[in-house]
């Protein structure tokens, strides 16, 4: 592959690229390779001291993909395809960490990537057409293009309770979690937050503490992993029918090579029905979602699906009380992101286990020993925040990102995130956004969705080079045209039903918005290709020439 040299020199604090990237995870790497092979000098700057994104930084016991490995992977390479093996069914952590370290190494991306380097400021110029790009390092630098592979999770929430700071004992984050190994073993550990990181971390926490105290506000629902070895006649048939399934699941509805059923829960019989839920069940993981056309369409197709998720609790929670306060009730089945588990429900089994409800007895406050409810104090030795993150529109507000006279990105977003495409916005030429709201991101595969978005990128600035256009930036009509758009598909879902991360229900504050597009992720890459082969419909292109 051609190894194009940057085009001054990287160490100076006053350097010219043609494309800086943000962020060197599966979206920032990918988007470096893409555009080395149409030989434009980049630079990625990245916050953590290695590759990896959300996988540099969840490295927490249990911290696992949910996707299967296979499937959550890349697909652009097939030598990369030949040459990697997956151990398991869903991939560890420190298995996908090697695996993209792999890729860098590979691909020799890490000489173009600024690692310990967090970009604080991107602002247009105008005149120059060109983005200034500052880091937190003092680098000043300018390019062409921006490209934000920020990730849509990886701002974590800071947890703001009255007396954290008097906490003598440690204090951990699911999503900064400490390079070196944490040993719970003897100690009096808590937990704070049941979502997907909780429901992973949880059980390995409980294997090892002396005694463990999970604090829930809300229950969710989880559907068992099943995780096993890969054997090698899973690993033989992806070998045999790898492009089938990668292109399967490029043009599906979810992101995934599983089948979703075209039938509706409530066409068939309770028998039936109960068949279909105890397959998907045995089978485990995010498939469940697909065992009925409309399981998030319908709230009376939804709650047969709830229903046998809450069945399932019960049986296998010993006790009655406990498992009914580990039953979601208040949000519609997968209207929060699913949970993928292994043993979390059969961990509240354990003598050393013991789940609080915060809902019904709120944390008063920390204090030097623990942490106290409205009626017990807990003496603990750690406190585990696993509390998510200020999703999607979080990583880009993190930045003072400034597009046509000085226009701040998070003024534009006061009132909820506008793109066209969940890839541009207008006003800010020539930044694009991987996996951006507006785009099915967070409801798919991520990776299906940031090869779409790279590759589409990449075509987007061929194109423009290839013609000598300076710039390309979405009109207000566009946007205004796909927000509404992207309201209007997530309006006709379940999805708005809960108090999700998905609508930033969970940070103090934050507009209520559905922020991804749920219309699928095949008719979502068609759209893309046809406002693509129409010359970039809904783009301002300027006349100005390079
Ligand atoms: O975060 P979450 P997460 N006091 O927001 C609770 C992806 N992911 O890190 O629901 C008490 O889902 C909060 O309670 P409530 C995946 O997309 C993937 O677990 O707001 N509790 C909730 O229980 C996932 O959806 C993988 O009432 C507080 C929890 O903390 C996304 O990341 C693994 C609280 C936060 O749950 C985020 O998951 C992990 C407070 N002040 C994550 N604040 C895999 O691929 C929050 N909570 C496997």
């Amino acid at each position: 592959m051609p190894d194009t040299p940057a085009k001054y020199a990287t160490s100076s604090k006053e350097t010219a690229f043609d494309a800086v990237i943000v962020g060197a995870g599966f979206a920032g790497l990918y988007m470096l390779h893409r555009l080395r092979t149409l030989g434009l000098p980049s630079r990625v700057y990245e916050a953590g001291s290695g590759v990896g994104g959300t996988w540099y930084w969840n490295r927490y016991p249990g911290a696992r993909c949910d996707v299967e490995s296979l499937e959550y992977s890349y697909s652009f390479s097939d030598e990369l395809e030949k040459e990697w093996r997956w151990t398991e069914r869903y991939a560890s952590q420190p298995e996908i960490l090697r695996y993209l370290n792999y890729v860098a190494e590979r691909f020799d991306l890490k000489r173009d990537i600024q690692f310990e380097t967090r970009v604080t400021a991107t602002t247009f110029d105008e005149i120059a057409k060109q983005w200034i790009i500052q880091t937190d390092h003092g680098d000043r630098v300018t390019a062409q293009f921006c490209v934000m592979a920020t990730g849509c999770l990886s701002i974590a929430k800071t947890a703001e309770y009255p007396g954290i700071d008097s906490f003598q004992g440690k204090t951990y984050y699911t999503a900064r979690w400490p390079y070196e190994p944490v040993d719970f073993t003897g100690e009096r550990v808590g937990v704070v937050g049941t979502g997907s990181s909780g429901i992973q971390c949880i059980p390995h926490i409980a294997r090892q503490a002396a005694h463990l105290y999970v604090f829930q506000r809300t229950p969710n629902f989880s559907i068992p992993a099943h995780n096993r070895p890969l054997s090698s006649e899973i690993a033989e048939d992806w070998r045999t029918h790898r492009l089938e399934y990668r292109q399967r699941a490029r043009t599906s509805f979810t992101s995934f090579r599983f089948a979703m059923s075209s039938k509706s829960a409530l066409a068939v019989s309770p028998e039936e029905r109960l068949r279909e839920y105890e397959e998907c069940w045995n089978r485990g993981g995010l498939p469940f979602i697909g065992a009925f056309a409309d399981l998030i369409l319908s709230k009376d197709a939804n709650d047969t699906a709830a229903e046998f998720v809450r069945s399932k609790i019960r049986a296998t929670v010993r006790d009655p009380a406990l498992a009914e306060k580990l039953v979601p009730r208040d949000h519609p089945f997968a209207a929060k992101r699913l949970c993928v588990d292994t043993d979390y429900f059969a961990t509240f089994n354990r003598d050393n286990v013991t789940l609080v409800d915060v809902r019904v007895n709120p944390i008063r406050e920390f204090t030097r020993a623990g942490l106290g409810t409205a009626d017990v104090e807990y003496t603990l030795n750690s406190i585990v925040f696993a509390t998510g993150f200020d999703a999607m529109t979080g990583p880009l507000r993190n930045i003072d990102i400034r597009g046509r006279a000085g226009t701040l990105l998070q003024q534009k977003w006061a009132g909820g995130p506008r793109t066209y495409l969940g890839i541009m916005v207008a006003g800010f030429p020539n930044l694009f956004i991987i996996t951006g709201p507006g785009s099915p991101s967070v409801l798919s595969n991520m990776v299906v969705s940031i090869e779409q978005h790279v590759e589409w990128i990449a075509d987007c600035i061929a194109y423009l080079r290839q013609r000598r256009i300076a710039s390309i930036e979405a009109t207000e009509d566009a946007e205004n045209a796909w927000v509404a758009h992207v309201n209007e598909v997530a309006n006709a879902t379940l999805f708005p039903l809960a108090n999700s991360w998905y609508v930033g229900a969970n940070v103090p504050g934050k507009p209520r918005v559905f922020m991804p597009y749920a219309a699928g992720v095949g008719a979502y890459r068609q759209k893309c290709d046809a406002v693509a082969a129409s010359g970039y419909e809904g783009f301002a292109l300027s006349s100005a020439r390079l």
